[in-house]
């Protein structure tokens, strides 16, 4: 698990401050059998039975930079490495319950789960407070309204006093500071659906591809960019490997560049939502600068690529990155 206090932020605007005493969850919308919105306080989601889940939350544009980095293709948005991810264990409550408990109509299709943080602006365009839809299929899967990360109150900027958890799915879709949940018995847009989070530019369709949702799969070292490693001293390379499918079945490395691979030991076994540790021991021969490369098939028999098509966003980069050490 990734430490609360080393877990990534990613705002929109800025972290609100809200009260866990006189915060409320409204459910409304023409997807509700009654027409009444149902309300629920933080005392009356913790009274229902309480689920704990381990899984990674990972931001769509984790690892975009590397469409620069490595294929020469320049995007928008913050240039992250490989630093926007982390895994929790989140306690809270199914989803699935409360909308039961609102009186979910067998019509809905759509949720639609908003922030409490400020409306967000985009070239001086109001585009209202964060929000993006959500299939029920989906709500009633594996979503979680957590109130708790790692055993410790949910922290601020992570969404105090409670957000929605999306296994396996681009990073907006689990919603902070949650602040009430639409659900529609017809589909559902925000530009969270239409002009952001979907892939957009040559070899896609002029409104973008389908709204982005499952994660993809990625592998980084646990080692500093530029690590600085002796020659002829052994060492034990360790790092991570994940997917928004369901799970990693093995990993190889290259420590030649990528010419030639070997199999890394796994730690952990492929589990939806999770990521597997692996290592391998490797006494670095030759002194100068070469790259390590790690690259992860999933249970389904996908491979890390060698290169992520292109998309103008830079969102799901899935190929292997070339981290540089040098051996001295
Ligand atoms: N209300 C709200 N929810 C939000 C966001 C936001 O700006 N406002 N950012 C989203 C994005 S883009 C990501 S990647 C994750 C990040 O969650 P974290 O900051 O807890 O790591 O929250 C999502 N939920
Ligand atoms: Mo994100």
């Amino acid at each position: 698990h990734t430490p609360n206090d080393l877990f990534f932020v990613r705002n929109h605007t800025v972290t609100p401050a809200l009260d866990a005493a006189t915060w409320r969850l409204r459910i409304w919308g023409d997807g509700l059998r009654g027409a009444r919105p149902a309300e629920f306080s933080l005392e009356d989601l913790r009274a229902l039975p309480a689920v704990e889940r381990s899984v990674f939350l990972e931001c769509a544009g984790n690892g975009r930079s590397f469409f620069d980095r490595q294929q020469g293709e320049p995007v928008s948005g913050t240039a992250w490495s490989l630093g926007a991810i982390g895994m929790a264990r989140w306690r809270g409550v199914r989803l699935a319950q409360v909308l039961r408990r609102a009186g979910l109509s067998p019509h809905a299709v759509d949720i639609q789960p908003r922030g409490l943080d400020d409306a967000f602006f985009s070239g001086g365009v109001n585009l209202g407070r964060v929000r993006r839809p959500l299939p029920v299929a989906k709500a009633l899967d594996d979503v979680l309204l957590a109130y708790e990360m790692n055993g410790a109150p949910l922290p601020p900027d992570h969404g105090h006093p409670v957000r929605l958890l999306v296994p396996s799915w681009i990073g907006i879709s689990s919603i902070k500071w949650l602040g009430d949940i639409e659900v529609s018995a017809t589909p559902l847009y925000s530009p969270w659906n239409t002009d952001l989070y979907r892939l957009f530019g040559p070899g896609h369709p002029e409104e973008g591809s389908a709204p982005l949702s499952r994660q993809t799969l990625k592998s980084a070292f646990e080692l500093p960019w530029e690590a600085p490693l002796s020659a002829g001293r052994a060492q034990v390379l360790t790092g991570r490997s994940w997917s928004g499918g369901r799970g990693v079945r093995s990993v190889e490395i290259s420590v030649d560049g990528g010419t030639a691979w070997r199999p890394a030991t796994l730690h952990d076994a492929p589990r939806p939502g999770g990521w597997v540790r692996w290592s391998l021991r490797w006494t670095p021969r030759t002194p100068g600068r070469t790259e390590l490369l790690a690259r992860a098939t999933d249970v389904d028999g996908t491979t890390q690529p060698e290169r992520t098509a292109h998309n103008t966003q830079g969102y799901l980069f899935d190929a292997v990155v070339r981290h540089p050490v040098t051996v001295a």
